[in-house]
């Protein structure tokens, strides 16, 4: 395992800690320098790789096979992908664990389960507030299905956790299961 490539994919609601666990654990992870690690920030795969896809099902699908596919080859060359879309339907996150088997590499899920209430109060972009107050549709969580992980590897919830914990977790379970 600790030779093989590997996807870690990161599942949950905007504002459940997704990209600041990301970015912790990349450089983390680089610190070990076994692998290399590419991580597909949310933000610059909107704006490159799915620039012009919105959040339709079929868009988010589009945007979340696209990641997978992405990550799938870089783990095809060994390299540790991380990405981190909210990925809020079941079977595309499923074609991205397939797609990394397909490349002979590990694929690990963590669902990053931090509750709605805890991700509506943090709201740091105002999305939460926009999409209550009606000036937006389609917001996952508001009124755009998450689909609950029933295949998660592991499961954080950030409520009551520091960033550094969160992080820790992750690298455990790596550890845990001989892929670090
Ligand atoms: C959910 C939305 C939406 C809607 C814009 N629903 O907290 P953020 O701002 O930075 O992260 C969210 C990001 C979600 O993009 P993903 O590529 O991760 O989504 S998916 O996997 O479903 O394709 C949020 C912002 O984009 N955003 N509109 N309607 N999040």
């Amino acid at each position: 395992r600790r030779h093989r490539g590997l996807v870690i994919f990161l599942t949950g609601l905007s504002g459940s800690g997704k990209s600041t666990i990301s970015r912790g654990l990349a450089d983390l992870l680089r610190e070990g320098g076994e692998r290399s690690v590419t991580l597909l920030d949310g933000d610059v795969v909107r704006r490159e790789l799915s620039a012009g896809l919105g959040f339709s099902k079929a868009e988010r699908d589009a945007n979340v096979r696209r990641i997978g596919w992405v990550a799938a080859e870089i783990a095809r060359h060994r390299g540790v992908g991380i990405c981190c879309p909210i990925a809020p339907y079941a079977a595309a996150r499923a074609t991205a664990r397939e797609m990394a088997h397909a490349a002979g590499a590990g694929f690990v899920l963590v669902h990053v389960a931090t509750p709605l209430e805890v991700c509506e109060q943090r709201d740091r972009k105002g999305l939460y507030a926009r999409a209550r107050a009606g000036l937006i549709t389609g917001m996952t969580g508001v009124d755009d299905p998450y689909e609950e992980p029933a295949d998660a590897d592991l499961t954080v919830d950030t409520t009551d956790l520091t960033v550094e914990e969160a992080v820790q977790r992750v690298m455990d379970h790596l550890i845990e299961t001989g892929w670090v």
